[in-house]
């Protein structure tokens, strides 16, 4: 039977397991990156393993989400990071040298290989033909380690493109529409393969997008085969030297298949406040905007933003639209400037914004009360901008860059202009100089602590029974940023008690003060949540924070496949309900016991849960390898030896 590519790189790296889907494998990664949000707890518990230095080919940790330094937290992870990266052989991306996956992209990734990073949307670089997966910080610590990451064999997907992309439609509008078939939930530990004719058409920065924005469908992962626009695309980054071919067998079997005709999509948008609620724009045209965000690592390429400005030149962004623009990398700005781009975008009135995360993750440009914002990133959960009530649809460059003109919400098609169809360069102007690569012979280096930089916290080993308190009931679809929010909060990403007083902050802002009440009368605290917990981020925060505050389950009707690692990793254990309709019987405050939990974890057995509030029982189950239960038996992957 012929493989599939992601099989074929999978395999190539497997340190334990067969190829297997359901089972779990354990698999080398040669590549890993971090940046600065989830980088310094991932620093901090590499630096606890006590290593001379990482034992990867590369690890390179970037920094690009908490650029603003409103205060001096920031500044001193980004120094501690400088010196954690230059003590252990680390490359360091400089703050203004761009989003970690469009510079991954650009001057590391490579085909074949498997990266692992401690940020959801790492997947970006599947866009290469290579196995690029998110994962929390302390996997990523345990990679550079030298261990192997371990997950469950996907099922892979095979996502045919046929055709070509008509004009004004790109590459948004096809993941936009893979979206809107395979949803936010029910796609965990399942791969979405690229291929058919329709591949001819993308070029590798396009495929980005769409191996980008996979992440909100919760796979695994999303790769593109590695072939001749790879290699144009790496030629044109001076690194034709890493290409190699990589490809799928002829005959490879799939465990499922969706094709898309290219030409038959048209401009789409996700409208508030889930990346899965897709509508055309023609549906929701009209609809008055008063900020328009162009940028993240979803859209910010050289020939994204080249569209923009040429749909732009020579007119002036409507007076009521705020049109903000932030280059995914020093290198798509450079050559902007350079192809005198940038000046056109000026012109237009746009607002550059430094090459980071920025408005995505809401550190800055948080629209007005209510207002509707259109951006061209990847996630519009309600208050990720910072605004709660702000309405955020999520488009293509085109259709934003329409927006911007008419300041209401207008299908691209309906400019009355031919569309630019700008090319990406034969070869970019690159410029390395942000990037400090590791020292051939490394010297004693002091690591820098400001502080901020509070030491990782430690766990105690899984309790025999719980005796539980619920401190949160939760809906379906809570997402990590729900969980603990990210925007302004997010310089206490090192200082994990001061953290966690947001924890739950826009869902329940009592949550912190009564796990903390359930902790100090001895109890346990329990979290129930609905379907398809943890979605979104790969921020390990949504696990430590409730571990520090007292958490020791999670009980859901299911769970996303971060999350669900992070949880297991800090010693957390994920539960689901046996009967799904147990849920509806439990409230806020009910007191809950598992006796023997830690007795049905060794040895197995059902798993009954006694409501002593509510007077019922009921059964749940977990999802744990032997590996995990041990893990979370330790209290989690640091007390695991
Ligand atoms: C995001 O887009 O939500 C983030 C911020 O990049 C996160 C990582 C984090 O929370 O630090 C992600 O996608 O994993
Ligand atoms: Fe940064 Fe936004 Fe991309 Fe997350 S999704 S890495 S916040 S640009």
């Amino acid at each position: 039977m012929g493989k599939s590519l992601a099989r074929k790189i999978m395999e190539a790296h497997l340190a334990e397991g067969s190829w297997n889907p359901g089972s779990e494998i354990g698999i080398r990664v040669d590549q890993t990156l971090t940046q600065d949000a989830t980088g310094t707890m991932t620093y901090l518990q590499f630096e606890s393993m006590k290593l001379p230095g990482v034992k990867t080919e590369l690890s390179v940790s970037y920094v690009d989400h908490n650029t603003i330094q409103i205060g001096f937290e920031n500044s001193d992870d980004h120094a501690y990071l400088r010196s954690v990266a230059r003590k252990y052989g680390i490359h360091f991306s400089r703050a203004g040298n761009g989003i970690c996956h469009q510079v991954h992209l650009e001057r590391f990734g490579k085909p074949g290989k498997v990266l692992l990073g401690s940020d959801s949307h790492t997947a970006t670089c599947g866009a290469l033909g290579m196995a690029a997966i998110g994962a929390g910080g302390l996997d990523i610590a345990l990679a550079m380690a030298g261990r192997p990451f371990y997950l469950v064999c996907p099922r892979v997907v095979r996502i045919d493109l046929e055709g070509e992309l008509p004009p004004w439609v790109s590459a948004k509008d096809v993941i936009l529409k893979v979206l809107e078939r395979f949803k936010t939930q029910g796609n965990v530990n399942c791969v979405f393969e690229y291929g058919g004719p329709g591949l001819k058409s993308l070029s590798v920065p396009e495929r980005a997008t769409i191996t980008n924005m996979g992440a909100e469908c919760g796979v695994t992962t999303s790769i593109f085969p590695s072939d001749e626009a790879a290699r144009d695309f790496l030629r044109a980054q001076g690194r034709e030297a890493d290409w190699t071919e990589q490809k799928p067998d002829a005959d490879a079997e799939y465990d499922d298949s969706f094709s898309i005709r290219l030409n038959d999509l048209a401009p789409l948008a996700a409208k508030p406040h889930s990346p899965d609620n897709v509508a055309e724009v023609r549906e929701i045209s009209g609809i008055r905007v008063s900020q328009v965000c162009i940028g993240s690592c979803t859209n910010s390429s050289y020939k994204d933003l080249a569209t923009v400005a040429e749909i732009l030149r020579g007119k002036v962004a409507h007076p009521g639209v705020s049109l903000v623009v932030a280059p995914g990398s020093k290198q798509v700005l450079e050559n902007l400037a350079r192809d005198g781009y940038l000046a056109v975008l000026l012109s237009s009135g746009a607002r550059l914004m430094e090459s980071a995360c920025g408005f995505c993750i809401g550190n800055s440009q948080s629209p007005g009360t209510g207002a509707v914002s259109l951006r061209t990133s990847n996630r519009n959960f309600a208050g990720r901008s910072g605004t709660r009530d702000a309405q955020v649809y999520l488009v293509s460059p085109e259709t934003a860059a329409a927006a911007a003109i008419t300041g209401i919400i207008t299908d691209p098609r309906d400019l009355g202009t031919d569309y630019p169809a700008v090319r990406m360069p034969e070869k970019f102007h690159i410029d390395d100089g942000m990037i400090i690569p590791p020292e051939a012979q490394r010297t004693e280096v002091e690591v820098e602590r400001g502080p901020n930089i509070a030491p990782a916290p430690a766990n105690t080993a899984f309790p025999a029974d719980i005796r539980g308190e619920v401190a949160i009931k939760v809906g379906d679809k809570i997402t990590t940023d729900h969980i603990i929010p990210a925007g302004a909060r997010m310089k206490y990403r090192s200082n994990i008690p001061k953290y966690c007083e947001f924890t739950f902050e826009t869902v329940d802002g009592e949550f912190c003060a009564r796990a903390s009440r359930i902790r100090a009368e001895g109890r346990h605290g329990l979290i129930i949540a609905g379907l398809s917990y943890g979605q979104g981020s790969s921020r390990e925060h949504a696990a430590i924070c409730p571990m520090y505050l007292g958490i020791k389950a999670v009980l859901a009707r299911s769970f996303e496949r971060i999350h669900a690692g992070n949880l297991v990793n800090f010693g957390i254990l994920p539960l689901v309900f046996s009967n799904p309709g147990d849920y509806d019987r439990i409230r806020q405050g009910d007191i809950i016991e598992i006796p023997e939990i830690r007795k049905k974890l060794e040895v197995g057995g059902a798993i009954t849960a006694r409501n002593l509030t509510g007077g019922n029982s009921f059964e749940a189950v977990h999802f744990l390898t032997d590996r995990q239960k041990k893990i979370v038996l330790a209290g989690g992957a640091l007390n695991f030896k």
